[in-house]
């Protein structure tokens, strides 16, 4: 059911198999080369593993804004396996290598004039990238630094804390419904479970991107920053969390998440069918492309 390479989360070490590791370093003073350092940078992420701290650096570099598309979506989940699978690896510190863009979300182009094979396989992928990031073990800390709509802002709903550059030009949010189409229920739960029914029912009938300071206060992300301090700030966050022994903290995550994955890994198939269905229908096929003509025209 995974894509090649890519361990099905069934096969993964439960939390309370992974050994807990020393606690982290202190923290660098800023402008120190962190070391020693392991990097596995490929096309369209660069992570860098630093083995003292048992933190990565996880940076996103697909230009022009970090898209997911099924190339990047594949290289996510397997450097996320990966970091998984290494036991220096601890946490996880996930942000954008380019300037205003954490990540556009999913790219609409591969929503668009495609065959059924592929967006089944697109789809699973984007399945798979969720079902890895939202059901880590490691800690993972979101530094937000540029805007993020739908999957971009779903990728950071999927970590455990979120710090953002407190710019009001970047927003963040579910806009589904401004695309004319529909968030799928695990970006919903996902959703729900970081601010709330309430706060997620206007939200994503409105299909809102909030800029910055109006996300804070929604409590869609935890902190806000000046863009200069975000990965310091990021650092000392990911400090905090790894103060903690592993086996509890992750014990914990799992039992507040595990709802919300199982009903995936449980409607996999159908998710996999409803998203063929509605996304082949004339009608939406005509709504995307729409967008994104009024994306390029917005540019001209
Ligand atoms: N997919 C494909 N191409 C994109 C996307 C995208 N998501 N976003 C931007 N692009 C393209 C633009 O068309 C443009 O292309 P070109 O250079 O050929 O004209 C190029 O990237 C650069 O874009 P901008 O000029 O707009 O860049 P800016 O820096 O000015 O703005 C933004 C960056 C803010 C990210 C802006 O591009 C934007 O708002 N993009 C749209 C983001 C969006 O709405 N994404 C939603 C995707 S849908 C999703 O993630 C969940 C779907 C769930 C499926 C539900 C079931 C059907």
């Amino acid at each position: 059911l995974c894509p090649p390479g890519v361990l099905p989360l069934c096969c993964r070490l439960p939390a309370w198999d992974r050994a807990s590791r020393p606690p982290p370093s202190l923290l660098q003073p800023p402008g120190l080369p962190l070391a020693p350092c392991r990097s596995f940078s490929n096309n369209k992420i660069q992570v860098e593993l630093d083995e003292s701290s048992g933190v990565a650096m996880m940076k996103f570099k697909s230009p022009p804004v970090n898209s997911l598309n099924l190339e990047f979506l594949t290289e996510f989940s397997i450097s996320l396996e990966k970091l998984e699978n290494n036991r220096a690896c601890r946490g996880v510190i996930i942000t954008s290598a380019l300037p205003k863009v954490f990540s556009s979300g999913l790219d609409i182009t591969e929503m668009c004039g495609k065959s059924m094979e592929h967006y089944t396989e697109f789809w699973r992928a984007v399945q798979e990238m969720w079902l890895r990031l939202y059901g880590s073990n490691m800690v993972t800390v979101a530094a937000v630094n540029g805007s993020s709509p739908a999957g971009g802002c779903l990728v950071a709903l999927s970590c455990d804390y979120r710090i953002m550059a407190e710019n009001p030009k970047f927003s963040i949010g579910l806009n589904e419904a401004q695309l004319g189409i529909v968030a799928p229920f695990w970006f919903k739960d996902t959703f729900v479970n970081v601010v709330g029914h309430r706060i997620a029912e206007r939200s994503l009938q409105l299909g809102s991107l909030h800029p910055a300071p109006e996300a804070h206060k929604l409590g869609l992300v935890d902190e806000l920053v000046p863009e200069e301090k975000l990965m310091e700030k990021a650092a000392a966050v990911m400090a905090q969390w790894l103060a903690l022994p592993d086996h509890a903290r992750q014990l914990t995550k799992t039992m507040m998440r595990k709802a919300v994955l199982d009903r995936l890994v449980a409607h996999r198939e159908e998710d996999i069918k409803n998203f063929i269905t509605f996304t082949s229908k004339e009608s939406i096929q005509k709504s995307l492309r729409m967008y994104m003509e009024r994306l390029k025209k917005r540019k001209s």
